[in-house]
Order: structure tokens, then sequence, then C-alpha cells
């Protein structure tokens, strides 16, 4: 199949991108390395030390005799990314390419703008496209959990049956998005549902949990195939930034009650749920939608789980409670529904079976390059709120009193 990787120089866009080369596929990336430029500016970069995407390329060609081809430019400019999917003709376009984060969307106007430019008018630039020059192309599109936010009812995979004054329809489940970040990919998911109905696209939205871990089987072959794995405030997951607190001795993070509760998958889990997907290609004429996620844990469990591994390496961590410098629920209920993808053959790995080999002891290989004041959180999303809220409570020795 001829798959094009957008966004094919981030953390799961490179990793997706050797996954499906390795597999027969016929592969191209586009990345215009905006993630490295947002580094740039907030001074901050990722804990494995990755190769340029020229010679990731290079060297994945020198290692597997395999091509991927790469396309750098902006998903934003109409006349590059038109001209990309008009001349690669790409059966599956697997869409990555937005900015990932909540916090970074929530640091000032100019950066929710920026978020909202770059996510929203980029989707509706590959719809066009898609729409003039692939109109029989599988769009595999990655959303996030967070599009539902968390409601006091379970959440369904994209829709549901409703019953109304006596009438019954099945329409989208309620979007309530969490930050910036992620309402635009409520509005993402609204132009490509639109775009399926009015062009008879075929799209599927993966609504993703929080994705953990370094290696994939492709990563382990050389550490010139190495992916990003951040650990700062704004590009660092609470998973991955625990691990790397772990190993540098600094007590975990965990903001406020630490009950948020989110699903997570290891990233090799992304790469299988995605290859199910791209196999496994919708109708056209509607947007299916799948949860992707394999567990469901609380910050804290998180924490505990962190703790737990590294007593195995002889690391002792301490656990910290920080004043939220979020706005959100810090305790609430959360069952989401996640069949579809299992049902389609799935087989997920588990945290407690791969935390310690193919996390910690990756970080602990790299621990030289952390930078510890990458992890303070300094972006606070209430108003008016200031640098007084980075509070710590010793989580331990308050359990004890
Ligand atoms: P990432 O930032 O590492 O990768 C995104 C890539 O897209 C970057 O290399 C960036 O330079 C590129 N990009 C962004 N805007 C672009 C543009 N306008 N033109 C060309 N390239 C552009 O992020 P990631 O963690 O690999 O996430 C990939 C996708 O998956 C994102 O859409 C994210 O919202 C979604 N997602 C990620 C997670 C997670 O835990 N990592 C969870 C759920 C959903
Ligand atoms: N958190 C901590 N301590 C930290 C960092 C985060 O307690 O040091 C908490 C947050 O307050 C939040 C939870 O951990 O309650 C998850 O935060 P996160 O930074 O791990 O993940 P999030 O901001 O939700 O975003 C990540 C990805 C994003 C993706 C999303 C999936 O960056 O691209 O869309 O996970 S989901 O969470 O399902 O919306």
């Amino acid at each position: 199949m001829r798959i094009l990787v957008l966004g094919g120089d981030g953390y799961l866009g490179w990793s997706t991108a050797m996954y499906f080369s390795k597999r027969g596929h016929t592969v191209a990336v586009v990345d215009n390395f905006l993630r490295r430029m947002m580094h740039l500016e907030r001074g901050t970069d990722s804990l494995t030390p990755i190769q340029s995407l020229r010679a990731r390329v290079e060297a994945w060609k020198e290692i597997t005799q395999l091509d991927i081809e790469s396309f750098v430019g902006d998903v934003q400019d109409w006349h590059f990314i038109s001209r990309v999917i008009r001349d690669f003709k790409p059966e599956t376009i697997i869409h990555y390419g937005e900015i990932p984060s909540a916090p970074y969307s929530m640091i000032d106007v100019h950066h929710a703008v920026h978020v909202h430019e770059n996510n929203v008018n980029g989707t509706l630039n590959v719809l066009f496209a898609m729409k003039e020059f692939a109109p029989d192309a599988h769009l595999v599109k990655l959303g996030t959990m967070g599009e539902y936010g968390t409601p006091n009812v379970d959440i369904p995979e994209g829709y549901f049956e409703v019953e109304f004054r006596g009438r019954k329809d099945v329409l989208p489940f309620p979007r309530q998005p969490g930050s910036f970040y992620h309402l635009t990919k409520v509005h993402d998911s609204n132009n490509i549902m639109f775009a399926c109905k009015v062009w008879g696209l075929r799209a599927t939205d993966l609504n993703q949990g929080v994705v953990y871990g370094i290696d994939t089987d492709e990563i382990k072959l050389d550490d010139r195939l190495l992916t990003r794995f951040d650990y700062d405030e704004s590009f660092g997951t609470a998973l991955n930034r625990f691990c790397v607190q772990a190993v540098a001795g600094i007590p975990l993070t965990v903001f406020g009650k630490g009950q948020q509760t989110r699903g997570y998958l290891d990233i090799r889990d992304t790469l299988q749920c995605v290859e199910l997907t791209t196999l496994n290609a919708p109708a056209p004429g509607r947007m299916r939608v799948f949860n992707q996620w394999v567990e469901h844990f609380s910050v804290l469990d998180l924490a505990l789980h962190v703790k737990h591994a590294a007593k195995q390496l002889g690391i002792d961590v301490k656990i910290a409670h920080y004043q939220n410098p979020r706005v959100e629920m810090e305790e609430h209920y959360y069952n989401p529904d996640h069949k579809e993808l299992f049902d389609l053959g799935l087989k997920p790995h588990l945290l407690n079976e791969t935390l310690v080999e193919s996390v910690i002891k990756r970080v602990i290989q790299h621990k030289d390059r952390i930078v510890e004041d990458s992890i303070v959180p300094r972006i606070y999303w209430k108003r008016g709120a200031t640098e007084e809220y980075t509070e710590i409570l010793d989580y331990e020795e308050n359990n004890k009193k």
C-alpha cells in the first residue's frame, strides 16, 4: 500500500513510517520540523538524541535497504500539500502532523491561535487535497480521548443512540475538551465528518489516549533510528515525565489530587492500532471513530507504578503533589469504550510488563541529557495565576498524618 505519514519526523510519525516500511509498504513522510522549532522556542529538548530526518532516512536505508521518501514542508501550505498528495498518490494518509500539547496551547493568545491555525487549517487542506486528488484514499486521523472530556457517564466510540421527545437517532457523543489544543481536535473531527458526508471521503478518527515508551522493534535496530522522547512541561506526558523524574532523583510531579484518570497505551500499541485501522478501511461517506487506549490509570496510579518499577532497579522514588497548574476535574468517573480495535485483533502491551525494560532502562541510558529545569511546571491555566502555585507537598509525608 502507498502510505503518506503527515508529521513523520515526530514521536509517533517516525516510528510509524519505519513500521510500515518494514512491512513492505511504500512510505513517504511530510514534516516542517515545527516540533523541533517549538523546543527551540521553549529552551527544551528530547531526552533521546534524535538525528535529523535526513540522517534517519539514510540510516534506515543503510540498515534495512528500504526507502522512506521525505517531503519537507507545511501542511498549512495548500500548494505544497496538494502537490504531495497529487504526486505521491497515497492510498492511506496517516495524519499526525499537528501540535499535540495542551499546556503549549494554554500559554497565551498567540500560542492558542497558532495551535488552532496549524491544526485546523492543516486538516482542512488535507481534506480538500483528498477531494481533488485522492478521493478514494483513507484518512487515518489522530484525534484524542481528550475530545470527550470527563463526563459522568460512559463514553462510547464516537457515536451513541439518543432518544429525545419520543424520537431516536444515532448522534456524535458530546465533546467537552479540556484545553485549546483538545478543542482543535474537536474542530478537526467536525470538519472530517462533514467532508466525508458531502464528498464521500473515507476516514477514521482515532481518539487516542496518552502514549508512553521509547522502544519499538524498528527503533531497537540502531540508536540512529531513535524517536523523540519528551519530558518537559509542554510536550512531555505525565508517564514519560515520571520516568525521567525517577531517574533524575526528582520527586514525581503529581498535579492536584492525582485522581485524574486517562487511557494509556504503549507506543507499540499505537503502531498496531494504526496498522489495524489502515488494513481495515471503512466504506466511503461516514467518519468512523475508534477509541485507542489499552489501560486506564489515575495519575497517582502511574506514579506508584513508576515508583515500584524503579525500585526493581534500586532507585528510590518520592512522590510529590504539586498544586495543579491546569484547570481540570481532579476526581471523576471514567469509563470509555475501547472495543473496536480489540475486535480487529489488537494484542496489547501492559504497563507493568514493559515499564522497566522499554522505558526506564532507556531513560537511564540517556540520563546525562536530563535538564532538570525543564521539568518544573510554569504554564498556569487559571486566570491571574502566578508561580506561587508551585507549592510542593510530599505525598508520603502527607498520607502519614
Ligand atoms: P509530535 O509533535 O512528536 O509529532 C507531530 C509532528 O508533526 C512533528 O514532527 C511536527 O513537526 C509535525 N507538524 C506539526 N504541524 C505541522 C505542519 N503544519 N506541517 C508539517 N508538519 C507538522 O507529536 P506526537 O506525540 O507524535 O503526536 C502525533 C499526533 O498524535 C498528534 O496529532 C497528537 O495530537 C496525537 N496524539 C498524541 C498522543 C501522545 O500521547 N503522543 C496522544 C493522543 C493523540
Ligand atoms: N499531569 C500530572 N503531572 C505532570 C504532567 C501531567 O499530574 O507532570 C497530569 C495532568 O494534569 C493530566 C494528566 O496528567 O491530568 C495527563 O496529562 P498529560 O500531560 O500526560 O497528557 P495530556 O495533556 O492529556 O496530553 C497527552 C498528549 C496529547 C494527547 C492526550 C491524550 O500530549 O497529545 O491528545 O495526551 S488524552 O489525555 O487522552 O486527551
